[in-house]
């Protein structure tokens, strides 16, 4: 252990919290990013009585920056090359293990060398986080560019508390199967002592791959492996506790600000600008493939078409917000859907209606506070979904009481979320059916489902899945050993 092992409370994620911004005077400044897991998190340091690390890549390639501290926070900044970049994250991440935990909505990328990248920074990102674990620290490992990141801690580190949470879903075995390195991802996992999962299916999913491909045993949520052929784990048997601890959103934060003055004029000022229809619909996403944009489109064109709604009277907004622009089913995305945007316009819009204002930027968080308070429909249609924020932000924002979720049912959200208006996005028909009843229904039927949508929200926040996360970790199985190897 180095002596700058200091830090009780170690998070690890692709990311860093800050992003530089560069002033007009040259000089630059690192500011929060915003996001869902920065705010979370934001939360648990708060009330983290030691002292908290945070190791990510700082947003650049090359040299990283020295590590450095931002109000109670030391940052430690991983270093990535541009082509690091390419093959860990846009290609390995990006283009082998999104599609694949994604349903394989798009064919999986298997290439050896960005495995072996992918290999090399997960590396990388486990010594980073040796370096600065102090005796006996809580671990917190995020997401799926950090699978092999908790067997190499835990094999330097017998004495740390290893968690992972798992951002995205776990896929059913038959299609993790096709994983050329599907072992080693599992025994990188393995290395840690709770892993929390959006959905209870996705825990299940992984205690299945681990029988199947390791021949491990399930009892419940535990997980139980011999690792008898693994070196990395010193050959030591190992019981670890898979479950899901659903993600939320800080609710009381985004409260107050759709509250604000400043944001419930925004919205009145965007209806006007709208020509104030009578019925405004929204989708939020980024522009990624699995968020059933093009299924959504396609719905809405046909109801545009076939005359069940007017652009005089419904107005569709999408924001599509830019996403892995490198990739190339991201670019192929884009141009189907702009393709679309364009012909729908052009068929049913006419001067002073515009049928879809499709928006490919990203806004403040007053500007999405605001369009939320304007939407009387949210459209949320994924093919396949880990969480979706979205939907639980809709129903804190709207908190009038009016408003209508049409969440798909392939969406974590949606198994905390059964009042929503759930749809198959694959059905188009009885997508246009339930879009048609969404914006149609009785107010006091969407004021019921509205209510009980936000009590929800309200109850599980972010605060409480950090928290519950932690008390799972905290409980986990197996106890920790004192003493450092290596
Ligand atoms: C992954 C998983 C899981 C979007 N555009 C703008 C903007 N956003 C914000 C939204 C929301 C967040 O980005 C998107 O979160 P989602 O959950 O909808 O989706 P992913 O980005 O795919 O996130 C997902 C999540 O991780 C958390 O575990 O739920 O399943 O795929 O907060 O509001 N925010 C601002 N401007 C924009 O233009 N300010």
């Amino acid at each position: 252990m180095g002596s700058s092992a200091r830090y009780d409370f170690v998070i690890a994620a692709n990311r860093l919290p800050v992003d530089q911004h560069t002033n007009p005077d040259g000089s630059t400044e690192w500011r929060t990013a915003p996001g869902g897991l920065v705010t979370a998190m934001d939360s648990v340091m708060r009330s983290w009585e030691g002292n908290a690390a945070w190791v990510g890549w700082a947003g650049f390639p090359g040299e990283a920056p020295e590590p450095f501290d931002e109000g109670k926070l030391r940052l430690h900044p991983v270093p990535l090359s541009t082509k690091e970049l390419s093959d860990y994250y846009e290609g390995f991440s990006n283009d082998t293990l999104w599609p694949l935990y994604h349903d394989v909505i798009v064919p999986p990328t298997f290439h050896r060398s960005w495995w072996t990248c992918y290999r090399e920074i997960n590396q990388r990102f486990a010594e980073a986080v040796c370096e600065v674990a102090a005796e006996g620290a809580t671990v917190w490992i995020h997401d799926y560019q950090l699978q092999l990141v908790p067997a190499l801690v835990r094999d330097r580190r017998p004495d740390v508390r290893i968690g992972w949470f798992n951002h995205i879903p776990f896929p059913p075995v038959e299609l993790f199967a096709q994983l050329p390195w599907r072992s080693s991802i599992l025994r990188g996992l393995l290395g840690a002592d709770f892993l929390g999962f959006q959905r209870p299916d996705d825990a299940r999913n992984f205690g299945r791959s681990c029988r199947a491909v390791l021949g491990a045993t399930t009892k419940g949520e535990k997980i139980e492996w011999s690792g008898a052929d693994d070196d990395r784990l010193g050959g030591a048997p190992r019981t670890v506790r898979a479950a899901a601890v659903p993600i939320s959103i800080d609710a009381v934060g985004l409260r107050e600000l759709a509250d604000s003055e400043a944001v419930q004029e925004r919205a009145e000022e965007i209806r006007a600008s709208l020509g104030n229809p009578d019925v405004v619909v929204l989708g939020v996403d980024r522009l990624d493939y699995t968020k059933g944009i093009r299924h959504r489109l396609r719905a809405i064109g046909e109801l545009y078409d076939d005359g069940s709604i007017s652009p005089d009277e419904v107005t569709f907004i999408q924001v599509a917000t830019p996403s892995r622009e490198r990739v190339e089913a991201y670019r192929t995305l884009r141009e189907q859907i702009e393709g679309t945007v364009g012909r729908i316009n052009g068929d049913v819009s006419h001067l002073g209606a515009t049928a879809i204002h499709y928006l490919h930027q990203s806004y403040p968080r007053e500007e999405m506070a605001a369009l939320y308070q304007v939407a009387d429909v949210m459209l949320i249609t994924p093919l396949r979904d880990g969480m979706n924020l979205v939907a639980k932000e809709y129903v804190t924002a709207r908190h009038d009481g009016k408003g209508a979720l049409v969440l798909s049912e392939f969406t974590g959200a949606a198994q905390e979320m059964p009042q929503a208006y759930l749809c198959n996005p694959h059905d188009i028909t009885g997508l246009k059916e339930t879009i048609l009843r969404a914006i149609s229904d009785e107010p006091a039927e969407k004021e019921r489902r509205m209510k009980a949508l936000r009590r929800r929200v309200r109850k599980h926040d972010v605060q409480t899945w950090a928290q519950d996360f932690l008390n799972g970790l905290e409980s986990a199985p197996e106890r920790p050993r004192s003493g450092a190897r290596g």
